[in-house]
Parts: C-alpha cells; sequence; structure tokens
C-alpha cells in the first residue's frame, strides 16, 4: 500500500465533540456518549490509541495516509450529515443502521441543508451540483463511479465521491476502521474511535464478484441476502447466482411453469430443493441494489439441464423425461439443438429473468455440454448469444464459449486451470472481455486443506494463500490487462449444505479474491495481507460469521474488545 502524499489541503475542522468534551456536550443519547468516556477514561491511556490501524483496510486501499497525532471519536453526541441526494441519504441511513446496535447512539441523519452545526460525520456527494455549503473541496484525484476519499481528524470524519456507490464503499471503510465489537449486535461501551488521516481509493477492476450455486443446494432468500452482505463488506459488486442445473431449476418462469414444480423439487443428495418465485426474486434484486450489488443470473444452457429436461421432456433430444438428478456428475444432459422448440423455450426464460433483472448481464453458461460438439455446439451458442441481445442484456457464458463468434459486449468467466489457453486469447483478440475465476485459485468450493471437512478437489487445494497470490490482470497468457473486466469467486455447492458451510468457504478466502478485484497490484503483499486480515477474524465472530481459521493467518490471540464491556456474543465458529 502505498503511502502517498495527498496534495488537497484539509478545511479549518469546525469545532465539535471529541473525547475530552464530549461528556460536556449535551448527547442525542447522553447515557451511551458518557459510558464510552467513562469507559476509555477508566481503562487508561493505552487505550486512548484507536484500536485499529488506518492501514489495515480490506480490501488495501490505493493511497492511506495515517495521522497518528489524530484520532476521532464516535460518541453519543455524533451526528450524520449528508447531501441532499436520495442516493447518498440511504448511503448515510445504512451507515446509521450498521452503528447504532453496537454503539447505541442514536447517529440522527441530517441532510446538509439542514440549520445547526454542521457535521461531525459527513457524507457528501462531490458531483451533486446543487449540494451546497460543507468545506470540503473536490477530490484532486477523479474518483470515479466507485472511489471515494476520506478524511479523518479529531474534529471531524468527511467521506467524499462523486457517486452514492462510492460514499457506501467509503462507508464500509470507516466500519472496518471502528473497533471489532462494531459488529456487536447490541450495545457495548468502548471507545469508539477512528484513527486519523487521509484515504483515497478506487478500484482496479469494475466487475468484483462472487457466485453462489443455488441449484446442487438450494438456499433460502434470506441465506442469498446475508451473502449479498458479505459482498459489500468487502467491496465487490456483482453477485452471480447459478439458478438453473441437473439436480434443480430454481428461478420461476411463467410461461413454463412446471420448470419450478418440478425441475425445482431436487437436489444433490435428495432433498426437497425449492426456487425462488419472481417476488423472492425481486426482495433479493433490491437487497442487492441497496447493498450496491448488481445480480448476475445464470441460466445454464445447452448442458446442466436435466431439472428442466424432467419437467419439459419435449426439450430432450430423445423425447423421454430423465429421471429427477441427485448426484454429482456433469456433462450428460442437453437440450436438443437441432429442436426450434427450443429456443423458443430459451426466449421465453431469459426475456422472463431479463425482465425481472435491473443489470445489465445475463449468463447462459455453455460450460461441460460434453455431448454438443462442433459446430452444433457454436452455432447453439451463437443463436443463445442473439436471444440475449434481444433481451437487451449483454451476454456473460464460461469460457467454453469462446470458439463461437463475437458479439458486441460479450464477456466470457474463464474458470481455467491451465493460463496458457489460446481458444480464449482469440476470443479476447476478438472483442471479448474476461472475467477471471480460476478454478487453481478462485474456486471456493475447493477445500483449503487435506482435512478441511467440505469441498472438492480436483483443482487442487486452495489456502488463503493460494487464493490470494496471482494477478487477475496478467493471469491467462495473451490477454493484456485492458480486457479483463474483474474477478469472481465461483461456489459450487454439491459439498455445501448450510449457510454456515457458505461462509466456511468464503471466510477468509472472499476477502483475499476481493482484494485482488479491488486493490492496486501494486498494494499486492501476502505478509501484509494476511496480518490486515487477522483483525477481521474478530468481527466475523462478533458477528457470528463462520469461517475457516486458516493456521496461516496469525489471528489475535485474545479479542480486541475489553472482557469486562462485551455483550453476550457467538463463540469463535467452526464447523
Ligand atoms: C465444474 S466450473 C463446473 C460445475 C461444478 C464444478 C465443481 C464450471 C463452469 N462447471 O458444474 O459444480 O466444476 O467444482
Amino acid at each position: 500500500m502505498s503511502s502517498l502524499p495527498l496534495s488537497s489541503p484539509a478545511p479549518e475542522p469546525t469545532p465539535t465533540a471529541t473525547v475530552a468534551d464530549s461528556a460536556a456536550v449535551p448527547a442525542h443519547q447522553p447515557e451511551a456518549g458518557d459510558l464510552a468516556v467513562l469507559a476509555a477514561r477508566a481503562a487508561g491511556d493505552d487505550l486512548l490509541a484507536p484500536a485499529v490501524r488506518l492501514d489495515s483496510v480490506v480490501p488495501a486501499p490505493e493511497r492511506v495516509e495515517p495521522d497518528p497525532t489524530a484520532s476521532f471519536v464516535l460518541t453519543g453526541g455524533t451526528a450524520i450529515r449528508v447531501s441532499a441526494h436520495p442516493g447518498a441519504r440511504a448511503v448515510a441511513d445504512h451507515l446509521a443502521e450498521l452503528l447504532r446496535p453496537a454503539t447505541g447512539f442514536l447517529l440522527p441523519v441530517a441532510d446538509t441543508r439542514a440549520v445547526g452545526p454542521t457535521g461531525p460525520l459527513t457524507l457528501t456527494l462531490a458531483a451533486t451540483p446543487a449540494s451546497p455549503a460543507p468545506a470540503v473541496e473536490r477530490p484532486t484525484t477523479d474518483l470515479g463511479a466507485e472511489g471515494y476519499r476520506l478524511d479523518v481528524t479529531t474534529a471531524e470524519v468527511r467521506l467524499v465521491a462523486d457517486t452514492p456507490t462510492g460514499l457506501f464503499y467509503g462507508v464500509q471503510t470507516l466500519r472496518q476502521l471502528l473497533p471489532a465489537a462494531v459488529e456487536n449486535p447490541t450495545p457495548v461501551t468502548t471507545r469508539w474511535s477512528l484513527p486519523g488521516g487521509t484515504i483515497l481509493d478506487r478500484p482496479r477492476f469494475p466487475y468484483r464478484g462472487a457466485m453462489l450455486d443455488v441449484a446442487r443446494h438450494f438456499f433460502a432468500v434470506e441465506d442469498v441476502l446475508r451473502v449479498i452482505d458479505h459482498l459489500a463488506r468487502y467491496k465487490l459488486n456483482h453477485l452471480h447466482l447459478h439458478l438453473t442445473d441437473d439436480q434443480g431449476w430454481r428461478i420461476a418462469v411463467d410461461s413454463w411453469p412446471k420448470l419450478t414444480t418440478v425441475g425445482g423439487a431436487s437436489e444433490v443428495g435428495g432433498g426437497p430443493g425449492g426456487h425462488y418465485t419472481k417476488a423472492d426474486y425481486r426482495r433479493i434484486v433490491s437487497h442487492a441494489a441497496a447493498r450496491h450489488v448488481t445480480l448476475v443470473p445464470e441460466i445454464d444452457l445447452p448442458g446442466h439441464t436435466n431439472a428442466a429436461l424432467v419437467a419439459y421432456p419435449q426439450l430432450a433430444p430423445d423425447k423421454l423425461a430423465p429421471p429427477p438428478y441427485t448426484g454429482t456428475e456433469v456433462g450428460f444432459s442437453y437440450v436438443d439443438p437441432a429442436d426450434e422448440q427450443t429456443y423458443d423455450f430459451i426466449a421465453d426464460v431469459l426475456g422472463e429473468v431479463a425482465a425481472l433483472t435491473p443489470g445489465p448481464w445475463l449468463h447462459i453458461g455453455g460450460d461441460e455440454a460434453f455431448k454438443v460438439k462442433g459446430a452444433v455446439y457454436t452455432d447453439f451458442v451463437e443463436r443463445a448469444q442473439r436471444i440475449v441481445a434481444d433481451t437487451g442484456k449483454t451476454v456473460v457464458g464460461w469460457h467454453q464459449l469462446a470458439p463461437a463468434a463475437h458479439l458486441d459486449g460479450r464477456v466470457l468467466q474463464w474458470w481455467g486451470t491451465d493460463a496458457d489457453d489460446p481458444t480464449t486469447a482469440d476470443a479476447v483478440r476478438r472483442g471479448a472481455r474476461l472475467i477471471l475465476s480460476p478454478g487453481n485459485h478462485a474456486y471456493l468450493d475447493m477445500k483449503y486443506a487435506e482435512d478441511t471437512p467440505i469441498g472438492h478437489d480436483w483443482a487442487g487445494l486452495i489456502d488463503v494463500r493460494r487464493a490470494y497470490d496471482w494477478d487477475p490482470g496478467t493471469h491467462v497468457a495473451g490477454v493484456p490487462t485492458a480486457a479483463v473486466l474483474g474477478v469472481e469467486a465461483p461456489l459450487w455447492t454439491e459439498s455445501v449444505t448450510s449457510l454456515a458451510d457458505i461462509e466456511f468457504m468464503l471466510f477468509p478466502r472472499l476477502p483475499a479474491i476481493a482484494e485482488l478485484g479491488w486493490s492496486p497490484r501494486a498494494a499486492h503483499d501476502w505478509a501484509g495481507f494476511r496480518e490486515r486480515l487477522a483483525g477481521h477474524g474478530p468481527r466475523w465472530s462478533t458477528a457470528g460469521i463462520t469461517f475457516h481459521r486458516s493456521p496461516e493467518i496469525p489471528w489475535p490471540a485474545t479479542p480486541t474488545v475489553p472482557r469486562q464491556h462485551r455483550a453476550p456474543q457467538n463463540d469463535p465458529t467452526t464447523p
């Protein structure tokens, strides 16, 4: 991580509450604020340094300039001011909702036009022409669609961005800079200090994602919403949902209703399966939107379609319904590429899914269609790509799509394990962009080690270092960084059956992949990453998030929150 001087000078601090004087300032919820101050005083000087360092954020920001002489302390008197813009306001409300449970503070949110003192915690949309007042300058660097600048002084916290998304990512950083106790669901008395200094931050790649396979095992809407929250913490902005496979069809399609009533009633191992109604899917979409996450729905074609064939045998090459499939083999099923009904089916399904999905992407799979070969396969893909274009969406598919003709905007998701892949490099030369999901680095369904309880090992064992130590920008031979849209960590769920299993496979590897997608390459540093990541263990424990206590990470031995001030909470969890 670089420590560059930041040329835009900080404006004069406005007078506001600090640890020294906050007990004297009328607080919105004086008892909590007073307690924090008293606790800090009682704990002595060694607790007065902020618990978290400014340079400990994951993913590592583009620039960090710590000011060890400054720190800001959140108190019961802290108020949040935000530019008068609905998107920015939603981010400020989100910040308040994140901080209220553990702090017990009221944290009122008001827009910058409101009368009264400004700040001390201000979220400013720099690009809002109508945004008046606050003495915050436009950042000297272009923050882009997702960047932000955070200034923490003893007097105030100022977050500036050009977009609500940038403010949202600044809020995620702010959250990580507070003590781990901020993750507690009920009030904790501690000193809520933030380390002083400036962070200037924006992502390396525009596409940063994870995939959840809800077809092999079905997961409830609530589980998906929680996964979205996990993505947002680490500034990941896409959730790819693998909605259909041999073992189950998970998304309601009104024009082909048996896809879910019949095709959705199975899963790996013989469980009941399940599916999302359109209302369920809309809930997922809106939760994702509130966390600046774009949904990427996948309808896997022409293979991985046994569940569809059980429901509609007319789509099968032999027109016979196969039995429901609950095993874990791949590559045996396919929709009939020689039958026009197949293309009507695809147009209906993709049309309905596109209509439900606000984001620009529609993923058509394309992997492991072992029985649809050569020109039959490429002709099929080219028709499917055009059907996607007709819905107004941009086509994404696994890199098996590569030999098919280029279609404007198309994106290939590379999941190979041999980075010398001339067919994919050729598709990129013809205009395709690439999402990097190398099976031997980014596949979250691979085991961490021989003895971890769930997962596969066909692409090798993936410990945290292996997940971290590669470069999406240069990974595939002949593919220039400029053609790389970003990175995605897929979680296939043949062996993953619960939310705890999902979290165990995500943490701590998801933050590693997130850092590859967000942080500048110059910040890449395994030794530094494992130190920064270590501080997240107590956060996950406090939030009740299951994770793998990988021996590669120097997890802190003692809780960062003083015991006597801690509310009861979960033990660190490992299945
Ligand atoms: C390969 S990766 C698959 C999936 C499996 C996965 C298991 C890809 C595009 N296809 O069908 O679930 O391996 O690791």
